[in-house]
């Protein structure tokens, strides 16, 4: 699309034109993205954000030294002449200066509206409670594979508009119910709800809000793509709109099935991919495969390139990754479990050989679920963090458990509870904010405790 029709789109569908008055909230990576967007598009804005020096603070300045930007707090004169507003994920809508702003009757709207706005080409949109950035790096490897010009982003970073180029054949977006909660007129050519299971619950008022903010995915008139082993997202369906669905369990649409006397990743009657073809372990990839399949064939990908695609794609880091094995003793990272699904999901690979690091902030969630998959695949568990003492309660002392306050007093003990060919698994079910900068700083220092180990 040129300039001109960026601008058509805009006024169109944002009613974005040369009159409008944007008000950009959040000056980290979304907001950043948003004011090199509108500048780029020669739009008015200022910049708002409630920190005194916000992370792209200096970049805008040097970058863009004529516009407005406002630290320190939400001055609401400021928003009294604003049309719209761009407010970034990590600022809830239920803020109080926010959300009287919002109900002055000011247009909210979010990068990837703009986004959105800006590309003709397929969009593929990606959200769940688990698995998003997988399924979306592996959708990554499937279009390289395929030689189609592919760009990935979203939540897992870089944001929308910093992959939009001229170039692009194909977007994969990774979107979370922050960024969707705020989307007005996303319309992907394919969208999936990967699962649904307790997450977030400090910002949304329930499960049905935040079961309610990922059905945004499938805003427009494309294919929803959906998962059969999970009630809550079968029940997304939408009269009369294109449908694909997945699952490990049932043999109907993209599924796991048995093909010559081996497992196979199949569509329908067709054998894909041998499930031992795939380069990442567990259930839960072979599902997050199948999604990856069943999306890439809405857009037309090529069948034998997506299978060669999924064969080379290894997995991310902090995601059931293998760290080390130390006197027969395998580690394993998987710190980006933020919450109880993952965590669950993690443990349907062991048979009561593990011993399970844990704890963080659970984020409001119901540890129930949590403390069964505990009892039946835990040897012993070590908690750490802010919410250490719910899980330690949810367990009621079926498991036995230890307390510790660091990374490295979690590995150290856990090196004396784990045995030869039993495993020591760091997936927290919570989220690390409370004692780390990002589950990446987690997952290193847990990393660096075991290479010490080994040392
Ligand atoms: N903040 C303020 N005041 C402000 C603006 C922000 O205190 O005025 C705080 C927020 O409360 C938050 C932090 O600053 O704690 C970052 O917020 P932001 O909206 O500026 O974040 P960005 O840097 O724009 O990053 C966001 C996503 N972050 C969040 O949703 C919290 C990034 O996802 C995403 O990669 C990026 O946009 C590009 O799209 C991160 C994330 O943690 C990885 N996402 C959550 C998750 O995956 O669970 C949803
Ligand atoms: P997200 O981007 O949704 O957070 P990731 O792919 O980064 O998802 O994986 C996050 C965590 O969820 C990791 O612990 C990973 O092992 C686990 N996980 C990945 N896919 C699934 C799935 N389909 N179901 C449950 N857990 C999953």
């Amino acid at each position: 699309m040129d300039k001109a029709e960026i601008l058509a789109a805009l006024s169109e569908r944002l009613l974005l034109d040369e009159n409008s008055k944007v008000i950009v909230v959040g000056l980290g990576e979304t907001g950043f993205s948003v004011a090199k967007f509108l500048h780029h598009m020669g739009f008015s804005f200022a910049v708002s954000d409630s920190r005194n020096k916000p992370p792209y603070n200096d970049e805008l300045l040097d970058k863009f030294p004529d516009i407005a930007v406002f630290t320190g707090g939400f001055d609401q004169s400021i928003f009294e002449i604003a049309t719209h507003l761009v407010v970034s994920p990590g600022i809830s809508l239920q803020d109080p200066e926010i959300e009287r702003v919002i109900q002055s009757g000011v247009k909210l709207i979010s990068d990837i509206d703009l986004f959105s706005c800006a590309t003709d080409k397929s969009v593929i949109a990606i959200t769940g409670s688990n698995g998003k950035s997988t399924v979306t790096m592996m959708l990554g490897a499937m279009g390289h594979a395929a030689q189609v010009k592919t760009r990935v982003g979203g939540n897992l970073g870089p944001p929308a508009l910093d992959i939009l180029s001229e170039g692009a054949e194909l977007y994969v977006l990774e979107l979370s119910s922050f960024q969707l909660e705020r989307t007005l007129v996303l319309n992907a050519a394919a969208a999936t709800v990967l699962n649904i299971s307790a997450d977030h619950l400090d910002r949304h008022s329930s499960m049905a809000n935040y079961t309610e903010e990922k059905q945004r995915v499938f805003s427009g008139d494309g294919v929803m793509v959906l998962n059969r082993d999970d009630r809550d997202v079968m029940l997304m369906e939408r009269k009369g709109r294109e449908l694909l669905t997945f699952s490990i369990n049932k043999k109907t649409g993209f599924h796991l099935g048995t093909y010559q006397e081996e497992e196979w990743l199949m569509n329908s009657e067709q054998a894909l991919l041998r499930r031992s073809d795939l380069s990442v372990e567990g259930l839960h990839n072979a599902a997050n495969a199948l999604a990856a399949l069943a999306l890439g064939t809405v857009v037309g990908l090529n069948v034998q390139a997506m299978c060669e695609g999924l064969k080379l794609f290894r997995g991310l880091e902090h995601r059931m990754q293998r760290v080390a094995e130390v006197k027969g003793v395998t580690w394993v990272n998987d710190s980006k479990a933020t919450n109880v699904g993952a965590c669950i999901a993690a443990l349907e690979d062991y048979q009561h050989n593990v011993v399970l690091i844990a704890g963080g902030d659970a984020k409001g969630a119901d540890l129930h679920e949590l403390a069964l998959a505990i009892q039946q695949k835990v040897k012993t568990v070590v908690l750490l963090g802010k919410d250490a003492d719910k899980i330690e309660g949810a367990l009621d002392g079926s498991v036995p458990s230890h307390r510790v306050d660091t990374m490295k007093e979690a590995v150290t003990i856990a090196a004396t509870l784990a045995e030869e060919g039993e495993s020591v698994l760091l997936s927290p079910a919570c989220a690390s904010l409370d004692q780390y900068k990002n589950y990446e700083e987690r997952g290193h220092q847990f990393t660096k405790a075991v290479m010490a180990l080994a040392a």
